[in-house]
């Protein structure tokens, strides 16, 4: 739902709840609606893995995805923006555009810094250890 006197859409969304439906862009593309979404990317559910502290167990993605590119296969426009003026660049370009633009923000390198809050977290535990499965390379 769109109000307001600006035509345009933004979306703000963490690299793990993008990567929760990312078909959304064919959903956009399909209505001939035209989003700018920003990808804010710290490598992972790095709420979750603050608040599980300890116990946290594969919150932190361990392979980085390229969401330009992801964009790109949906026929979206993909930008990576690693500074303040090239996300201004990006969403100037954006606002100029008549598709659905992915603007993807890296936020942080390596480490997830500490939220200093505290959730008493369930984590849920496999039936039998194993590790992660590795993607594979065709
Ligand atoms: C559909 C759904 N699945 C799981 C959750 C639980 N959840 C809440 S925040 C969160 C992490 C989101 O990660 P991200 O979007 O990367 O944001 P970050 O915490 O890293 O800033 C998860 C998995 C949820 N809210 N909704
Ligand atoms: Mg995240």
């Amino acid at each position: 739902m769109h109000e307001g006197l600006d035509p345009e859409i933004h979306v703000i969304i963490g690299d793990g709840s993008f990567l929760m439906a990312p078909a959304e862009l064919a959903t956009a593309l399909q209505h001939d609606l035209k989003a700018t979404i920003i990808v804010l990317d710290n490598g992972g559910y790095g709420s979750i893995d603050a608040l599980a502290g300890e116990a946290s167990a594969g919150n932190r993605f361990a392979v980085p995805t390229d969401f330009a590119a992801l964009a790109s296969a949906f026929g979206c426009a993909g930008v990576r923006a690693e500074t303040a003026g090239e996300l201004a660049r990006a969403l100037a370009e954006a606002r100029d555009s008549d598709t659905t633009t992915l603007i993807h923000c890296p936020t942080v390198d390596g480490e997830i810094p500490a939220s200093g809050a505290f959730w008493d977290l369930g984590v849920p535990e496999p039936r039998r250890p194993r590790p992660p499965r590795q993607r594979r390379v065709v």
